[in-house]
């Protein structure tokens, strides 16, 4: 069973507020770890307590933008079978058109919301949305949205796109369920990368640049580019190539990643070790291929259904991480961080304008599933 240990990188902790290089881009993040949400009926009060707690801690750190989990508010309930669809909507937030981020003023978020917008700290955060169309059809999505609290209001929101698992539950006793197929669809948002202002300073803006005759002079010099990912879309790099593409600094994830699951080879500790592998092979790849660094937020523990990974950890461009959680419960893990080192890789191995070679990916969004050369 494949193990590694991470090499942590801590000179991206070394950061001085003394620090006068104006080339710098300074930033101090965060993943607000979570430590298991036992049951389908763990009070939603305890939960957002938690929450609370960490984002107070993460303010006498300094910190400026704090990356909860996916689904952060709730146990990881794709894990159940829930026939009764009143049970089933209590874990859902609505939404529409005309009130696309009323997540927001839910009884179950805002408390987090204004302690956010009270202590002028960013956040990001995952949750079920059961979204109504203006025709009346009602969907429901595994989402994420980002808060500013400089703007007080959301600025962003993600929709899952790649939802692992099935739709019909495995029946055989004992097995660790995963349904998202079942309780969610894909996402139609696509990946689309944002600027979130007020987190650098002296950050370009549109009016300061107009007249620059070269474009690519503003690179690397404007608001931080933001992407958000959930979970599984980790696992895809066509993911994060979309989030590369649009020049994206900073990839924000929320996981909860099964630790164990009974019907599948391997001891507890063997299953655990190969799924943190996984889990980090895939978060540092994607930030050394995409040159930017990614914060990653991780549902761990023993909840009623099993067991999840912990590994909550921040990954700088180089794909080294920068830290990583020590727990598996309520833990904040937080760096500062230097968004002007994502310039290296994006000018040299992956300046994708120099080296990219569009010419030959067409199978790549032609063909979804594997097709195999004819046989000899
Ligand atoms: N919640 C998830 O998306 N879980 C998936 C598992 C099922 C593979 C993950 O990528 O961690």
């Amino acid at each position: 069973m494949s193990s590694i240990r991470p090499r942590l990188d801590n000179s991206f902790r070394a950061a001085s507020p003394m620090d006068t290089n104006p080339e710098q881009r300074l930033l101090t993040v965060a993943a607000a770890q979570l430590g298991p949400i036992a049951s389908l009926n763990s009070p939603r009060s305890d939960v957002l307590a938690r929450m609370i707690k960490l984002l107070q801690q993460a303010s006498e750190k300094n910190v400026r933008l704090v990356v909860f989990p996916e689904l952060t508010f709730t146990t990881f309930f794709p894990s159940y079978v829930i026939d009764d669809p009143e049970q089933l909507a209590q874990f859902f937030e609505p939404a529409s058109q005309a009130e696309p981020y009323a997540v927001t003023n839910s009884l179950h978020s805002k408390p987090l919301i204004d302690k956010a917008a009270e202590l002028g700290i960013d956040i990001s955060f995952g949750y079920a949305e059961r979204w109504t169309e203006e025709d009346g059809r009602v969907i429901d999505y595994n989402t994420a949205v980002y808060y500013s609290a400089s703007q007080r209001r959301c600025v962003a929101k993600y929709r899952k796109v790649h939802l692992p698992g099935r739709y019909e539950p495995d029946r055989r006793p004992g097995v660790t369920q995963q349904l998202e197929k079942r309780y969610f669809t894909p996402g139609n948002l696509g990946f689309q990368a944002f600027r979130v202002p007020g987190l650098v300073g002296k950050a370009l803006k549109a009016e300061d640049a107009k007249d620059l005759a070269n474009p690519e002079g503003t690179w690397g010099r404007g608001d931080p580019i933001v992407g958000m990912l959930i979970c599984n879309d980790r696992r895809w790099a066509e993911a994060w190539r979309c989030y590369g593409l649009q020049g994206v600094e900073l990839v924000l994830e929320g996981y909860n990643t099964t630790a164990f699951a009974p019907q599948y080879e391997g001891t507890e500790s063997e299953q655990e070790s190969e799924a943190l592998f996984h889990h980090r092979l895939s978060c540092q790849a994607g930030s050394y291929q995409n040159a930017c660094f990614s914060v990653h937020a991780a549902k761990a523990g023993k909840e009623d259904h099993g067991s999840l990974i912990a590994g909550s950890s921040i990954v700088n461009p180089d794909g080294h991480i920068v830290v990583e959680s020590r727990t598996k419960g309520d833990e904040l893990v937080y760096a500062t961080i230097d968004l002007a080192r994502c310039r290296k890789g994006k000018g040299r191995v992956f300046a994708f304008d120099k080296h990219r070679r569009v010419e030959h990916y067409s199978r790549l969004v032609e063909q979804v599933g594997v097709e195999e050369p004819a046989l000899l």
